[in-house]
């Protein structure tokens, strides 16, 4: 390629150039991205559908869909039971998406890979069985003040039950996590920090690496909830050296009802069980059972068999884009988006950390969250509204709700503009 003709394509909207040694796609293609997700295609209230709400949950591209339908029509069963063929091809179905999630993590092994049924679910296993198990009266955890429920409740929860302290790391004006005000409140009964990477209200991205190296000097472990960093950025848990990562497959293009925990094998095995039942055992007799080793002892049941074939696939997918080819994509669309919605006369972005995601909260003056989510709507442009599951962070700005347009990796910057003159609208009508 010329070089003229290279300058012009690494300028041109939404195209992004690979890094060398990358053996993704020659390119970041956005509009050969969104051929694969059918249900872009569609229009609302007569207008093109503009999908502007992936933290809340992202759409599925073709390939999951496909292999989900697939395991349906071609070798569905139950897994780890049957000797028979369908049985066994499950069986490989199921644990491949395990191995795919540990590779795309770059965890130690397959074993520190427990499916669970979401991110939610990731962080009260450990809440009721390591928190249960192992923390007790006066014993400390540390969470950020932007939180979304999921990794709040369980905690108060423990609070209520063990007597343990709770302890939140404040952010500022801006939605900055503050490392120094953190740092201020470790101490050597500290033995969990739970923390987000990136926050859904605000898209802060957490400084993780001083996050995990300033509780690990004083002998606490690290929980990161990864569920909006995951789909975004890559995230390698053994680089992190993060003891536990929950997430959720939905939001990463997967399906739903399915979502994991990654443990580090020495620290998963040291918990017990929190659920019993079928699967999860060495041995039962009325006397006494023996349990299996991490990850089948925290998978009592039959599990989301399909759902972790599609959850590969989703894998599969993004490595083939390349997690840095997608990440820079987004990274475009957000500064883009910013500039443009903060030329928006009255409108005011919630969450203007140094390093962010994705994601954009926004108020408008005279205009509720609520509102401004049902005007542009009607536009075609889906965006969510109201506290994002985060109440102590609106709080902490003194707001009840917030407008918040999420990217994903077939989002382009002539959706943005769509939205933001679908605002210009929520401006005629209630400005
Ligand atoms: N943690 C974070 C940071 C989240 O954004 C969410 C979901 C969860 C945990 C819970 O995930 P689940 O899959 O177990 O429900 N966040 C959102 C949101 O921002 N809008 O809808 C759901």
């Amino acid at each position: 390629m010329l070089n003229k003709e290279k300058e012009e394509m690494t300028k041109a909207t939404n195209v992004v150039e690979m890094t060398a040694g990358d053996n993704s796609m020659s390119a970041f293609d956005v509009e050969r991205v969104r051929a694969d997700f059918p249900i872009l295609e569609q229009t609302v209230y007569g207008r093109p559908l503009v999908y502007l709400d992936n933290a809340a949950s992202s759409q599925k591209p073709r390939q999951v869909i496909n292999a989900m339908s697939e395991a349906y029509e071609t070798y569905y069963s139950n897994v780890h039971r049957g000797l028979h063929n369908l049985s066994q091809r499950a069986t490989d179905g199921f644990e491949a998406g395990r191995e795919k999630i540990a590779r795309f993590i770059n965890a130690g092994s397959d074993d520190e890979i427990v499916f669970t049924r979401g991110a939610t679910e990731a962080i009260n296993l450990v809440a009721a069985t390591y928190g249960r198990a192992f923390l007790g009266e006066g014993d400390e955890v540390i969470i950020s003040h932007m939180e979304h429920h999921s990794n709040i409740v369980p905690w108060q929860m423990l609070r209520d039950e063990k007597g343990i302290t709770l302890k939140v790391v404040p952010i500022d004006d801006d939605g900055n996590f503050l490392l120094d005000e953190y740092e201020k409140l470790l101490t050597p009964r500290t033995k969990l920090v739970a923390v987000t990477h990136i926050s859904n209200a605000l898209g802060t991205i957490t400084p993780m690496a001083d996050i995990v190296r300033l509780a690990h000097d004083r002998g606490a472990l690290v929980l990161v909830d990864g569920c909006q960093a995951l789909p975004h950025m890559k995230v390698d848990v053994r680089a992190l050296d993060v003891d536990f990562y929950a997430f959720s497959s939905h939001k990463m293009y997967g399906p739903t009802g399915i979502g994991v925990l990654y443990g580090k094998s020495d620290i998963l095995n040291t918990m017990p069980p929190y659920q019993g039942g079928g699967e999860m055992i060495a041995s039962v007799s009325f006397e006494e059972t023996t349990y299996k080793a991490a990850p089948h002892r925290f998978e009592a049941g039959t599990p989301a068999i399909v759902e972790a074939v599609g959850l590969g696939a989703a894998v599969d997918y993004l490595e083939a884009l390349g997690m840095d080819n997608v990440a820079a994509h987004e990274s475009g669309l957000l500064a883009y988006a910013t500039q443009k919605l903060s030329a928006v006369p009255g409108l005011t972005i919630n969450g203007q950390a140094k390093e962010k995601a994705g994601i954009i909260a926004f108020l408008m003056e005279n205009a509720h969250a609520h509102d401004i989510g049902t005007i542009v709507d009607r536009a075609g442009v889906a965006v969510r509204a109201g506290h994002h599951c985060a109440q102590p962070v609106m709080d902490r700005f003194g707001v009840a709700a917030t407008a918040r347009a999420s990217f994903g990796l077939y989002n382009t910057r002539e959706e943005v503009d769509v939205l933001v003159e679908a605002l210009a609208a929520v401006r005629e009508l209630l400005g």
